[in-house]
């Protein structure tokens, strides 16, 4: 029996990449005095690797930018980039806190179901805990208590689509993989449910608008909708 709900955060809930995570990591970058800019195209591709700090390791060690910045001389790859990722942090939780990134409609409407039919809830996501907390002020005020496990790339020691977070999400629900549902966007994402063992409902967003091998069902009204789909979640909330 389908206990619990476990929703992914960026681009499940609300689509936070490309006004929100990407616009703050220009603005760090931009704060630092470098010359990089991440475009909607460009960002899509970086989106592949999952992680703000792992994404912009990524970027130093593939595209070769310049290291000339304000700070002076860089004194480890390392340390720019946690240098950057917490400047970054800063402003992304400022554009939420700023009204940026909405709850997705579909979603709320998800959420309000799984609420009526008695379902637990839970978060899984690989973004920071700062970002998750000022997301959920923000989008979900009266709901904060709803979620009854929220676990963030902090408390996990490998990103999705390495399947432990979704693993400790199940055991601090104490639940078997069979009674919950991961709600999903990314292919690394849906990769790290399955491999949990979990169904997935997939979640169209703007970067991952393609449903992944495995997945369960999508849900109605995302965006490119398929009419097939339609019900799909209605009759997994009820089984
Ligand atoms: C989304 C991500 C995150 C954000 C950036 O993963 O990959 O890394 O893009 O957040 P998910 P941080 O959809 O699984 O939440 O900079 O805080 O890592
Ligand atoms: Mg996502």
């Amino acid at each position: 029996m389908l206990k619990a709900l476990i929703f992914d955060v960026d681009g499940t809930l609300a689509e936070t990449e490309r006004d929100g995570h990407r616009v703050a990591f220009n603005a760090a970058f931009r704060d630092a005095g470098l010359d990089w800019h991440w475009d909607e195209q460009l960002y899509g591709e970086l989106l592949r690797v999952p992680g703000g700090r792992e994404r912009i390791a990524h970027f130093i060690e593939r595209h070769a930018p310049s290291l000339d910045c304000e700070w002076g001389e860089v004194r480890s790859i390392d340390q720019l980039v946690a240098d950057l990722h917490r400047g970054k942090t800063a402003h992304y939780t400022a554009l939420v806190a700023g009204g940026q990134v909405k709850l997705r409609p579909p979603v709320a409407e998800l959420l309000r179901a799984a609420r009526r039919a008695g379902l637990r809830l839970a978060i899984a996501t690989t973004t920071t805990r700062a970002n998750v907390t000022a997301l959920l002020d923000h989008l979900l005020p009266k709901a904060r208590d709803a979620f009854d496990v929220i676990l963030t790339a902090d408390e996990v020691p490998a990103k999705k689509p390495d399947p432990a977070i979704y693993r400790e999400a199940l055991a601090r629900l104490r639940l078997a993989p069979h009674e919950a549902i991961a709600v999903e966007d990314s292919e690394a994402g849906a990769r790290a449910a399955l491999g949990a063992g979990l169904r997935v409902l997939h979640v169209p967003s703007v970067y991952f608008p393609q449903r992944v091998d495995g997945v369960t069902a999508r849900l109605a009204g995302c965006g490119d909708d398929d009419p097939a789909d339609d019900g799909l979640v209605v009759r997994g909330l009820a089984d």
